[in-house]
């Protein structure tokens, strides 16, 4: 990631001066660094004005204003409450979010996966995030972030100080088609509505590992994730994995269940 980083300001160094040339008539030496140490420092390499979770929005343009409230409950969780995040793909929403905690806390929308590896990062050091997708609020302060939705998919809020997300502090993100599937989900566990129609892929179990509670699965694209073909780890519970053996051929559906990717059906 570090040399990630490093190609991406070496790129606007050497790129900007010809665009400062063309638009200004000579770009400064000064200004030019100012801008690639802006884009650099924008995000982390890959969390770039292009995410798959979206990118910046407009704040003229905002659909639609969703409420967030970062909280610490008297049983040691950490949660986001307040309004579903059921979007369309496109839209461009103000979230509105309050600490009403005792602690900092902070809200990064991303993919599950980009929030995990995100957080693998902040164990190490508890850096500030100054990411347009993120904002960190001390106690009692409120904050906006103006996000347009891109793409369709699963995706995620999540606080990455450590020890907040295993806390409970992390809220679905739906986007589009997905969206619609959580929605009804949703419902039907409320028994409002038929159960869901879920998407099976095709797999083949290559490698189990019981005590683990992980099932390596070479699988066709995962329709509700957004995830091309491959071989990959899931994770399975004890019941899944007892209907599981090495070499067999099944249908399944995987999930993100607490920000792991696992098998949560099979046929
Ligand atoms: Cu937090």
């Amino acid at each position: 990631m570090k040399n990630l980083m490093l190609t991406t300001a070496i790129v606007f160094t050497f790129t900007l001066p010809g665009y400062a040339a063309g638009t200004h008539g000579g770009g400064h030496g000064a200004n030019n660094h100012d801008q690639a140490e802006m884009h650099g420092g924008a995000g982390h390499g890959d969390h770039h004005a292009e995410m798959m979770v979206g990118m910046p929005g407009d704040a003229a343009k905002v659909d639609r204003t969703i409420k967030v409230t970062m909280i610490e409950n008297g049983d040691g969780e950490m949660l986001f409450e307040g309004d579903k995040m059921i979007f369309e793909q496109g839209e461009t929403i103000r979230f509105v979010i309050e600490n009403k905690g005792a602690l900092e806390h902070e809200f990064v929308l991303d993919t599950v996966e980009g929030n995990a590896e995100h957080k693998t990062e902040m164990a190490k050091m508890d850096m500030e995030h100054d990411d347009p997708n993120s904002i960190r609020l001390d106690a009692g302060a409120t904050g906006e972030v103006i996000w347009t939705f891109a793409n369709d998919g699963a995706f995620e809020a999540a606080c990455l100080i450590p020890g907040h997300y295993e806390s409970g502090m992390h809220r679905a993100v739906a986007v589009g088609e997905r969206a619609m599937m959580e929605d009804m989900k949703m419902a039907s566990a409320e028994g409002k509505a038929a159960p869901a129609e879920v998407a099976y892929t095709k797999g083949k179990v290559t490698k189990l590992d019981a005590k683990g509670g992980k099932v390596t699965i070479d699988h066709g694209p995962l329709l509700n994730l957004d995830m091309p073909a491959m071989k990959m780890v899931f994770r399975a519970d004890e019941a899944m994995m007892s209907k599981l053996s090495e070499g067999q051929e099944i249908e399944f559906v995987a999930e993100p269940v607490k920000g792991k990717l696992t098998v949560t059906q099979l046929r």
